[in-house]
């Protein structure tokens, strides 16, 4: 080549790849990049050439936008749209009053329900079809989105044959996000709710993020923060709230809003909020029926009260049932749902935090309205990595619990390190409360199926924000899709939903999902070895809760500490929550409670939750706790390590921009896994006494090293350091 060609080349080169889109992750699971196998690019082809899609409603025409597009990208095709079916190829989409071909399935249909929806291949006058069938258009919408699922996961549609309807009613996100666009424990920039151009400028994300929840599910969303402000319920914020909720409708998503208990004080200008002041409950009613003047579809409030410095009813002698059942009486006439959460923790310091919502809501059950749901936490304490079940779940039988989730990474590495959290979703979920014998599952509450409850509900705390990527980490992006999906249907598999989420998200190519779905699966596993293995928790640093602090024993509160979760002294560690101890494990039903009673009995990875063990203890494994302990932390190193290799050999399978992100956020985590183990492991040798083996790696500073570090201007935190 001579030199002014290969100029040329050069030249021409540097221009595509500038005009080129780096790949920034926008686009989610909704990628609908061209299939690459040829085989099923033409079947596929041969399955819709023809489309019969009628109807007119918004919900409709967006499960229509959508599939068009979709088979636009992915296939390069626009079926041709037709009235009745010709020809083998014609793909069917309606509801009974769409569609008089869908109508004839009536036992597909009636199995579908509200939400529901079949896809089905079937043969409509003689000719080969493809039906997505539903009740309503919300159906047909979910129908439609993972019918484009078995697209761009490589399914095969020969035979297909879904009947899918959601087990759980609320599928909600719970964004924690300011007005002010502060987003509290926020990883991922600043809240995607612009309310200052609210209610004249609608965002196109907005429709991008309804998309994504409809893709997966979700319909509903909180969209303020349940450290509530009163201004998000004046007229002004309900007008810009409109907008939002305008967006919304179309995908099946209700919004909610945070209810600050003191708002009839902030904006009534009244004396009191006490839940039953006539004038107060009166200023609630009308405060809702305002409230449904501009939002018809208004799902409900959510509300925090008498935790962590939040107004409600306790300020004035009443309890949470007299509360909730003032909203609760102000919402019913509109079909309002109040969800009340369980997470309370107030100015009186009780002998054991993990006690503190049993104590308060076990006695209540049974008194709350019929449209009141109690939002528990999936723990007793507070989003760690690892925690027992929270011993209200199985133990309130007349009142239903919806599961709160945390999807925003709180206490995991906020949105720096790969943890994806199906598994301790699931963990929770498939826990036993034995409340009514074997098989009763934290998963069969929820879903209301223990006692027949006719609200059932599960809650994530949203890791979304306006990074282009929406969540910080390119994978993340997996804990909000694994939410939304396990919120459907808490059966589904980690693995299953990770598989599908990587091949729409990255590529269909094995040799990339095998290896990187088994990252996947042991990365949770992986953070608890290197922050709070075999039943540590809470022992993170002050304020911002990033990187280790289990030194922290100076705070106003007791149970604000670290030193009070771990209990670590010269004999052993672990809080000891059996009868001898706080006696928590009496909030669990047999054979649970006796399980945890025992230091034999209790599974090992929530052993120092429930017992203060000798740093001697012999387990199962032969070693002492010392040396297990110490060995889960290097454990844990090692295993980020094994990410880091793994993830180098995707070079090339991927675009560059994701590979790399991730590769540079992997090396952050290595960095920050060594972090917590060397702090930890020193700081509780500074009492086990016992020696970290010649061996392994040495931690490369002392503890008061580790101990002086000092972090400024984390996210997340409204300014708190
Ligand atoms: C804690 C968070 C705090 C939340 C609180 C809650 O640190 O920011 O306000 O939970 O759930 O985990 O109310």
């Amino acid at each position: 080549m001579n030199k002014p060609t290969a100029c040329i080349i050069l030249f021409l080169s540097m221009l595509t790849s500038s005009f080129v889109k780096a790949e920034d992750g926008y686009r989610l699971w909704l990628r609908y990049d061209k299939v690459q196998n040829s085989t099923l690019y033409n079947n596929y082809r041969q399955s819709v050439k023809q489309m019969q899609f009628n109807g007119s409603s918004p919900t409709l025409l967006a499960a229509k936008r959508e599939l068009t597009n979709a088979l636009q990208q992915m296939l390069n095709l626009q079926p041709a749209l037709v009235n009745s079916v010709t020809s083998n190829g014609t793909l069917i989409v309606g509801t009974p009053k769409t569609s008089a071909n869908v109508a004839k399935f009536s036992n597909d249909i009636a199995a579908a329900g509200d939400e529901g929806y079949f896809i089905k291949s079937a043969n409509i006058n003689g000719k080969s079809c493809l039906m997505i069938g539903a009740n309503t258009d919300k159906g047909i919408l979910y129908g439609v989105f993972n019918f484009l699922k078995l697209l761009q996961t490589g399914q095969s549609l020969q035979s297909v044959a879904i009947n899918e309807s959601p087990k759980i009613k609320m599928r909600v996100l719970n964004h924690w996000d300011n007005l002010d666009r502060t987003v509290e424990r926020g990883y991922a920039g600043s809240s995607i709710w612009k309310w200052h151009k609210l209610p004249g400028y609608i965002d196109p994300r907005y429709i991008d993020y309804a998309r994504a929840n409809a893709s997966i599910g979700i319909n509903g969303a909180v969209v303020n923060n349940v450290n509530a402000s009163a201004i998000s319920l004046t007229k002004d914020y309900l007008i810009k709230a409109s907008a939002l909720a305008n967006v919304f409708r179309t995908y099946g998503i209700k919004i909610y809003l945070t209810a600050r208990f003191s708002a009839p004080i902030e904006i009534g200008g009244l004396k009191t909020a006490d839940p039953l002041d006539a004038g107060v409950r009166q200023w609630w009613k009308d405060k809702a029926d305002e409230i449904y003047k501009y939002i018809p579809d208004f799902g409900g409030f959510i509300v925090k009260a008498n935790s962590e410095g939040q107004p409600g009813p306790q300020t004035y002698n009443r309890n949470h049932v007299d509360g909730a059942n003032m909203l609760a009486d102000a919402l019913k006439p509109h079909n309002g749902i109040v969800m009340w959460r369980a997470f309370v923790y107030d100015d009186k310091v009780p002998d054991d935090r993990a006690k503190q919502a049993y104590n308060e809501f076990k006695p209540l059950d049974g008194q709350f309205s019929d449209n009141v749901i109690v939002q528990v936490k999936n723990g007793a304490i507070d989003f760690q990595p690892r925690e027992p079940f929270h011993p209200l779940f199985g133990a309130m039988r007349k009142t239903p619990l919806m599961m709160e989730f945390q999807i925003t990474q709180e206490y995991l590495g906020f949105s720096t390190h790969l943890v994806y959290l199906a598994p301790m979703f699931k963990e929770t979920l498939e826990s036993d409360t034995y409340a009514k014998g074997k098989g009763s599952t934290v998963a069969k509450d929820i879903e209301g199926q223990l006692d027949k409850q006719t609200l059932s509900g599960m809650a994530g705390v949203a890791n979304i924000g306006s990074d282009v990527n929406w969540t910080g980490h390119p994978f993340a992006q997996a804990n909000w899709y694994a939410f939304g999906r396990l919120a459907w249907n808490p059966a589904q598999s980690s693995e299953a939903i990770a598989d599908d989420w990587l091949r729409m998200t990255f590529t269909q190519d094995n040799s990339f999902i095998k290896p990187v779905k088994a990252l996947m699966l042991s990365s949770r596993e992986t953070t608890v070895d290197y922050m709070t293995p075999l039943g540590l928790h809470h022992i993170m640093g002050t304020g911002a809760h990033y990187g280790p602090g289990p030194w922290v024993g100076n705070l106003a509160r007791p149970d604000w500490n670290p030193t009070y979760y771990h209990k670590a002294d010269s004999a052993g560690v672990g809080f000891d929550r059996t009868s001898t101890g706080s006696n928590a494990v009496a909030q669990y039903f047999p054979p649970v409670r006796d399980e945890f009673e025992h230091i034999e009995t209790t599974p090992e990875k929530y052993l120092l939750w429930f017992h203060h063990v000798s740093w001697k203890h012999t387990m199962p494994s032969g070693k002492t706790l010392w040396q297990e302990m110490v060995d889960h932390y290097y454990r844990g190193v090692d295993s980020v390590r094994n990410m880091q290799k793994t993830w180098s050999l995707m070079q090339g399978k991927i675009d560059d921009a994701r590979y790399n992100e991730v590769k540079q956020l992997l090396a952050i985590q290595e960095q920050e896994a060594v972090w917590w183990r060397n702090a930890c492991v020193l700081y509780f040798q500074s009492f086990s006494k016992m020696p970290i083996p010649a061996s392994y790696e040495k931690p490369d500073h002392d503890l008061n090293y580790y101990r002086n570090q000092k972090l400024y201007f984390l996210p997340g935190t409204n300014g708190v350091q």
